[in-house]
Protein backbone atom coordinates (compact mmCIF):
# COMPACT_ATOMS: atom_id res chain seq x y z
CA UNK A 1 0.00 0.00 0.00
CA UNK A 2 1.17 3.18 -1.01
CA UNK A 3 0.84 5.81 0.89
CA UNK A 4 1.20 9.65 1.11
CA UNK A 5 0.68 12.15 3.35
CA UNK A 6 -0.73 15.98 2.93
CA UNK A 7 -0.97 18.43 6.25
CA UNK A 8 -3.48 21.13 6.79
CA UNK A 9 -2.34 24.60 8.12
CA UNK A 10 -3.55 27.51 9.77
CA UNK A 11 -4.15 28.59 13.71
CA UNK A 12 -7.52 27.59 16.06
CA UNK A 13 -10.56 28.44 13.81
CA UNK A 14 -9.60 29.65 10.88
CA UNK A 15 -11.41 26.62 8.99
CA UNK A 16 -9.11 23.40 8.55
CA UNK A 17 -11.52 21.00 9.76
CA UNK A 18 -14.59 22.45 8.12
CA UNK A 19 -12.20 22.63 4.87
CA UNK A 20 -11.28 19.14 5.40
CA UNK A 21 -14.71 17.80 5.46
CA UNK A 22 -16.10 19.93 2.41
CA UNK A 23 -13.40 18.93 0.45
CA UNK A 24 -14.57 14.99 1.18
CA UNK A 25 -17.80 15.96 0.07
CA UNK A 26 -17.86 17.18 -3.17
CA UNK A 27 -14.93 14.67 -4.28
CA UNK A 28 -17.59 12.78 -4.22
CA UNK A 29 -19.76 14.35 -6.27
CA UNK A 30 -17.46 14.98 -8.83
CA UNK A 31 -15.64 11.41 -8.72
CA UNK A 32 -19.22 9.70 -8.47
CA UNK A 33 -19.46 9.96 -12.90
CA UNK A 34 -15.72 8.67 -12.72
CA UNK A 35 -13.80 5.86 -12.23
CA UNK A 36 -11.52 6.92 -9.39
CA UNK A 37 -13.17 6.13 -5.61
CA UNK A 38 -12.23 7.36 -2.80
CA UNK A 39 -13.23 5.86 0.89
CA UNK A 40 -12.59 6.76 4.23
CA UNK A 41 -10.59 4.52 6.37
CA UNK A 42 -11.68 3.42 9.89
CA UNK A 43 -13.32 6.07 11.86
CA UNK A 44 -12.28 8.96 9.02
CA UNK A 45 -15.47 8.65 8.11
CA UNK A 46 -17.56 8.74 11.12
CA UNK A 47 -15.45 11.82 11.94
CA UNK A 48 -16.30 13.41 9.09
CA UNK A 49 -20.18 12.81 8.99
CA UNK A 50 -20.00 14.23 12.42
CA UNK A 51 -18.58 17.36 11.35
CA UNK A 52 -21.02 17.20 8.41
CA UNK A 53 -23.90 16.98 10.32
CA UNK A 54 -22.70 20.57 12.26
CA UNK A 55 -22.14 22.25 8.98
CA UNK A 56 -25.55 21.11 7.89
CA UNK A 57 -27.01 22.42 11.02
CA UNK A 58 -25.76 25.60 11.57
CA UNK A 59 -27.83 28.13 13.10
CA UNK A 60 -28.85 31.31 11.09
CA UNK A 61 -26.67 33.79 12.44
CA UNK A 62 -23.46 32.03 14.00
CA UNK A 63 -20.31 33.28 15.58
CA UNK A 64 -17.05 31.17 14.26
CA UNK A 65 -15.45 30.97 17.99
CA UNK A 66 -12.08 32.60 18.33
CA UNK A 67 -10.97 31.71 21.52
CA UNK A 68 -10.45 27.90 21.46
CA UNK A 69 -11.58 27.58 17.88
CA UNK A 70 -14.70 26.57 16.28
CA UNK A 71 -17.38 23.62 16.66
CA UNK A 72 -16.36 20.59 17.78
CA UNK A 73 -12.73 21.90 18.77
CA UNK A 74 -10.54 18.82 19.72
CA UNK A 75 -6.89 19.07 21.82
CA UNK A 76 -5.12 16.53 19.96
CA UNK A 77 -4.30 15.75 16.29
CA UNK A 78 -6.42 13.81 14.10
CA UNK A 79 -5.54 11.53 10.99
CA UNK A 80 -7.54 11.23 8.19
CA UNK A 81 -6.92 8.99 5.84
CA UNK A 82 -9.02 7.83 2.31
CA UNK A 83 -7.83 5.06 0.35
CA UNK A 84 -8.18 6.07 -3.65
CA UNK A 85 -8.74 3.72 -5.92
CA UNK A 86 -10.86 2.07 -9.00
CA UNK A 87 -14.52 2.40 -8.96
CA UNK A 88 -16.10 -1.19 -7.97
CA UNK A 89 -12.93 -2.99 -8.39
CA UNK A 90 -9.85 -2.28 -6.20
CA UNK A 91 -10.21 0.63 -4.18
CA UNK A 92 -7.32 1.21 -2.14
CA UNK A 93 -4.24 1.58 -4.36
CA UNK A 94 -3.12 5.02 -2.71
CA UNK A 95 -3.71 5.96 0.54
CA UNK A 96 -4.19 9.76 1.27
CA UNK A 97 -3.25 10.95 4.64
CA UNK A 98 -4.82 14.51 5.61
CA UNK A 99 -3.21 15.73 9.19
CA UNK A 100 -5.60 18.19 11.14
CA UNK A 101 -4.50 19.33 14.40
CA UNK A 102 -5.35 21.67 16.98
CA UNK A 103 -4.39 25.53 16.18
CA UNK A 104 -3.45 25.76 19.58
CA UNK A 105 0.06 23.45 18.31
CA UNK A 106 1.00 26.96 16.80
CA UNK A 107 1.58 28.51 19.73
CA UNK A 108 3.57 25.69 21.93
CA UNK A 109 4.22 22.45 19.36
CA UNK A 110 6.26 24.42 16.64
CA UNK A 111 8.63 21.35 16.54
CA UNK A 112 5.76 18.42 15.76
CA UNK A 113 4.59 21.48 12.34
CA UNK A 114 8.59 21.65 11.36
CA UNK A 115 8.42 17.58 11.22
CA UNK A 116 5.03 17.72 8.81
CA UNK A 117 5.94 20.01 6.91
CA UNK A 118 8.89 18.26 6.29
CA UNK A 119 7.20 14.85 5.42
CA UNK A 120 4.50 16.09 3.68
CA UNK A 121 4.00 16.01 -0.19
CA UNK A 122 1.09 19.00 0.04
CA UNK A 123 0.31 21.50 2.81
CA UNK A 124 -3.34 23.04 2.37
CA UNK A 125 -3.02 26.42 4.22
CA UNK A 126 -6.23 27.45 5.37
CA UNK A 127 -6.97 31.35 5.38
CA UNK A 128 -9.54 32.92 7.43
CA UNK A 129 -10.72 35.40 4.58
CA UNK A 130 -12.93 37.56 6.94
CA UNK A 131 -9.86 38.23 8.96
CA UNK A 132 -7.90 38.86 6.26
CA UNK A 133 -10.55 41.45 4.44
CA UNK A 134 -12.59 43.34 6.80
CA UNK A 135 -11.36 46.00 8.40
CA UNK A 136 -8.82 46.78 6.61
CA UNK A 137 -7.21 43.51 7.54
CA UNK A 138 -7.44 44.79 11.33
CA UNK A 139 -7.10 40.91 12.66
CA UNK A 140 -5.46 39.25 10.07
CA UNK A 141 -2.18 39.01 11.97
CA UNK A 142 -4.06 37.45 14.89
CA UNK A 143 -6.38 35.29 13.14
CA UNK A 144 -4.22 33.88 10.25
CA UNK A 145 -0.31 34.39 11.72
CA UNK A 146 0.94 34.87 8.65
CA UNK A 147 4.53 35.59 9.74
CA UNK A 148 4.42 32.33 12.12
CA UNK A 149 3.36 30.40 8.79
CA UNK A 150 6.06 32.11 6.65
CA UNK A 151 8.36 30.95 9.47
CA UNK A 152 7.40 27.36 9.19
CA UNK A 153 7.91 27.13 5.46
CA UNK A 154 11.24 29.01 5.70
CA UNK A 155 12.67 26.54 8.22
CA UNK A 156 11.35 23.17 6.88
CA UNK A 157 11.62 23.98 2.62
CA UNK A 158 15.47 24.03 2.74
CA UNK A 159 17.31 21.81 -0.11
CA UNK A 160 13.93 19.76 -0.82
CA UNK A 161 14.84 16.61 -2.36
CA UNK A 162 11.29 16.27 -4.26
CA UNK A 163 8.55 18.67 -5.23
CA UNK A 164 6.01 19.86 -2.66
CA UNK A 165 2.51 21.27 -3.56
CA UNK A 166 1.50 24.26 -1.65
CA UNK A 167 -2.44 25.45 -1.57
CA UNK A 168 -3.16 28.63 0.45
CA UNK A 169 -7.26 28.12 0.36
CA UNK A 170 -9.17 31.37 1.53
CA UNK A 171 -12.49 30.14 3.40
CA UNK A 172 -15.04 31.74 4.92
CA UNK A 173 -15.46 33.77 1.58
CA UNK A 174 -18.38 33.51 0.83
CA UNK A 175 -19.05 37.41 0.42
CA UNK A 176 -15.79 37.80 -1.73
CA UNK A 177 -16.71 35.70 -4.07
CA UNK A 178 -20.17 37.46 -5.20
CA UNK A 179 -18.43 39.12 -8.47
CA UNK A 180 -15.07 39.38 -10.02
CA UNK A 181 -13.77 42.36 -8.59
CA UNK A 182 -13.97 40.94 -4.91
CA UNK A 183 -12.68 38.15 -6.05
CA UNK A 184 -9.85 40.26 -7.26
CA UNK A 185 -9.25 42.23 -3.97
CA UNK A 186 -9.02 38.95 -1.85
CA UNK A 187 -6.13 37.70 -4.50
CA UNK A 188 -4.46 41.07 -4.45
CA UNK A 189 -4.90 40.87 -0.23
CA UNK A 190 -3.47 37.56 -0.19
CA UNK A 191 -0.40 38.58 -2.48
CA UNK A 192 0.43 41.17 0.15
CA UNK A 193 -0.10 39.98 2.99
CA UNK A 194 1.27 36.13 2.20
CA UNK A 195 4.77 38.64 0.17
CA UNK A 196 7.37 37.19 2.64
CA UNK A 197 5.87 33.49 1.95
CA UNK A 198 5.40 33.40 -1.29
CA UNK A 199 8.72 35.22 -2.16
CA UNK A 200 10.46 32.42 0.07
CA UNK A 201 8.57 29.75 -2.31
CA UNK A 202 9.80 31.53 -5.64
CA UNK A 203 13.53 31.92 -4.29
CA UNK A 204 15.68 30.38 -6.68
CA UNK A 205 16.32 27.17 -5.10
CA UNK A 206 12.58 26.26 -4.52
CA UNK A 207 10.80 27.94 -7.67
CA UNK A 208 11.58 25.06 -9.82
CA UNK A 209 10.18 22.40 -6.83
CA UNK A 210 7.39 24.22 -5.35
CA UNK A 211 4.01 24.78 -6.89
CA UNK A 212 1.24 27.25 -5.52
CA UNK A 213 -1.98 27.22 -6.09
CA UNK A 214 -4.44 29.67 -4.52
CA UNK A 215 -8.16 28.06 -4.53
CA UNK A 216 -10.66 30.02 -2.53
CA UNK A 217 -13.10 27.27 -0.84
CA UNK A 218 -16.85 28.27 0.45
CA UNK A 219 -16.63 25.32 2.88
CA UNK A 220 -20.15 26.35 3.77
CA UNK A 221 -21.18 28.27 0.99
CA UNK A 222 -24.76 29.62 2.63
CA UNK A 223 -23.97 31.79 5.20
CA UNK A 224 -21.99 35.54 4.55
CA UNK A 225 -19.88 37.55 6.92
CA UNK A 226 -22.38 39.93 8.82
CA UNK A 227 -19.70 41.65 11.30
CA UNK A 228 -17.08 41.50 13.76
CA UNK A 229 -17.96 42.27 17.79
CA UNK A 230 -15.15 42.81 19.64
CA UNK A 231 -15.70 41.52 22.92
CA UNK A 232 -12.06 42.04 25.52
CA UNK A 233 -10.11 42.91 22.89
CA UNK A 234 -10.85 39.49 20.81
CA UNK A 235 -13.10 39.83 17.81
CA UNK A 236 -15.96 37.40 17.11
CA UNK A 237 -16.95 37.24 13.87
CA UNK A 238 -20.72 36.88 13.10
CA UNK A 239 -22.02 35.17 10.19
CA UNK A 240 -25.34 35.38 8.76
CA UNK A 241 -27.57 33.40 6.33
CA UNK A 242 -29.30 35.34 3.68
CA UNK A 243 -32.29 33.78 4.58
CA UNK A 244 -33.95 30.81 6.97
CA UNK A 245 -34.01 28.28 3.93
CA UNK A 246 -30.41 28.84 2.73
CA UNK A 247 -28.81 25.08 2.53
CA UNK A 248 -25.37 23.45 2.91
CA UNK A 249 -23.58 24.32 0.02
CA UNK A 250 -20.37 24.24 -0.27
CA UNK A 251 -18.27 25.17 -3.35
CA UNK A 252 -15.16 24.98 -5.27
CA UNK A 253 -13.94 22.10 -2.62
CA UNK A 254 -12.56 19.63 -4.72
CA UNK A 255 -10.15 22.03 -6.20
CA UNK A 256 -7.55 21.43 -3.77
CA UNK A 257 -7.79 17.45 -4.43
CA UNK A 258 -7.99 18.21 -8.47
CA UNK A 259 -4.60 20.10 -8.08
CA UNK A 260 -3.44 17.33 -5.78
CA UNK A 261 -3.95 14.39 -7.64
CA UNK A 262 -2.72 16.46 -11.21
CA UNK A 263 0.51 17.09 -8.68
CA UNK A 264 1.09 13.05 -8.15
CA UNK A 265 0.16 12.76 -12.06
CA UNK A 266 2.62 14.97 -13.50
CA UNK A 267 5.59 12.77 -11.62
CA UNK A 268 4.18 10.25 -13.57
CA UNK A 269 4.64 11.46 -16.63
CA UNK A 270 7.81 12.93 -15.68
CA UNK A 271 8.73 9.39 -14.69
CA UNK A 272 11.08 10.98 -12.55
CA UNK A 273 11.57 8.58 -8.99
CA UNK A 274 12.36 11.35 -6.83
CA UNK A 275 11.58 11.41 -2.84
CA UNK A 276 8.26 10.44 -2.06
CA UNK A 277 7.28 9.70 -5.46
CA UNK A 278 9.45 6.84 -6.10
CA UNK A 279 6.54 4.34 -4.85
CA UNK A 280 3.71 6.52 -6.35
CA UNK A 281 5.38 5.88 -9.67
CA UNK A 282 5.98 2.28 -9.15
CA UNK A 283 2.25 2.06 -8.58
CA UNK A 284 1.20 3.76 -11.76
CA UNK A 285 3.52 2.15 -13.96
CA UNK A 286 1.95 -0.83 -12.82
CA UNK A 287 -1.79 0.40 -12.77
CA UNK A 288 -2.25 2.14 -16.14
CA UNK A 289 -5.86 1.90 -15.88
CA UNK A 290 -5.65 3.48 -12.00
CA UNK A 291 -3.42 6.49 -13.63
CA UNK A 292 -6.01 6.71 -16.46
CA UNK A 293 -8.89 7.05 -13.58
CA UNK A 294 -6.89 9.38 -11.94
CA UNK A 295 -6.45 11.60 -14.99
CA UNK A 296 -9.92 11.09 -15.91
CA UNK A 297 -10.99 13.01 -12.46
CA UNK A 298 -8.45 16.12 -12.80
CA UNK A 299 -10.57 16.50 -16.34
CA UNK A 300 -13.84 15.86 -15.11
CA UNK A 301 -13.27 18.48 -11.96
CA UNK A 302 -13.34 21.38 -14.17
CA UNK A 303 -11.41 24.25 -13.39
CA UNK A 304 -12.68 26.82 -10.56
CA UNK A 305 -12.40 29.93 -12.24
CA UNK A 306 -11.59 31.60 -9.05
CA UNK A 307 -8.48 29.63 -8.64
CA UNK A 308 -4.92 30.73 -9.84
CA UNK A 309 -1.65 29.02 -10.19
CA UNK A 310 0.28 31.63 -8.54
CA UNK A 311 3.71 29.10 -9.55
CA UNK A 312 4.78 26.23 -10.83
CA UNK A 313 2.57 25.52 -13.84
CA UNK A 314 5.15 23.14 -14.66
CA UNK A 315 4.62 20.81 -12.28
CA UNK A 316 0.95 20.07 -12.64
CA UNK A 317 -0.82 18.82 -15.36
CA UNK A 318 -3.53 20.92 -15.21
CA UNK A 319 -4.33 24.53 -14.95
N1 LIG B 1 -19.15 31.19 6.79
C1 LIG B 1 -18.24 30.23 6.84
N2 LIG B 1 -17.92 29.70 8.02
C2 LIG B 1 -16.97 28.75 8.06
C3 LIG B 1 -16.31 28.32 6.88
N3 LIG B 1 -15.39 27.39 7.22
C4 LIG B 1 -15.48 27.25 8.58
N4 LIG B 1 -16.43 28.07 9.06
C5 LIG B 1 -16.78 28.19 10.49
O1 LIG B 1 -15.62 28.55 11.20
C6 LIG B 1 -15.55 27.90 12.47
C7 LIG B 1 -14.21 27.21 12.66
O2 LIG B 1 -14.06 26.16 11.72
P1 LIG B 1 -13.15 24.87 12.02
O3 LIG B 1 -13.20 24.06 10.79
O4 LIG B 1 -13.58 24.22 13.28
O5 LIG B 1 -11.71 25.51 12.22
P2 LIG B 1 -10.34 24.80 12.69
O6 LIG B 1 -10.17 25.13 14.14
O7 LIG B 1 -9.28 25.47 11.86
O8 LIG B 1 -10.45 23.35 12.40
C8 LIG B 1 -16.74 26.97 12.50
O9 LIG B 1 -17.74 27.61 13.29
C9 LIG B 1 -17.19 26.85 11.06
O10 LIG B 1 -18.56 26.64 10.96
C10 LIG B 1 -16.69 28.92 5.61
O11 LIG B 1 -16.17 28.63 4.53
N5 LIG B 1 -17.67 29.86 5.67
MG1 LIG C 1 -10.22 21.75 13.68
Amino acid sequence: MTEIKITMLGPSSVGKTSLLTAMYEQFKDVASGTRLQLTPVGDSGILLQDRLSELKNLPDTFTSIKAEGGISNSNKVSVFKFDLGKRGKNNSLLTLQFLDYPGGYHKDKQEYLTQQLTECVAVLVAIDATALMEEGGRWHDSVNRPQQITELFENTYINLDSPRLVILAPVKCEKYLQDSESLRKLHKAIRESYKNLLNHLRSEELLTKVAVVVTPVQTVGSVFFSRIDVIEESPQFVFRKPNAAAKYNPKGSEQPLRYLLSFLLKRYDEQRAWGFFKLILALLNRDTEFKDAIRQFTFACVRDSSSEVVQGQLLLTVD
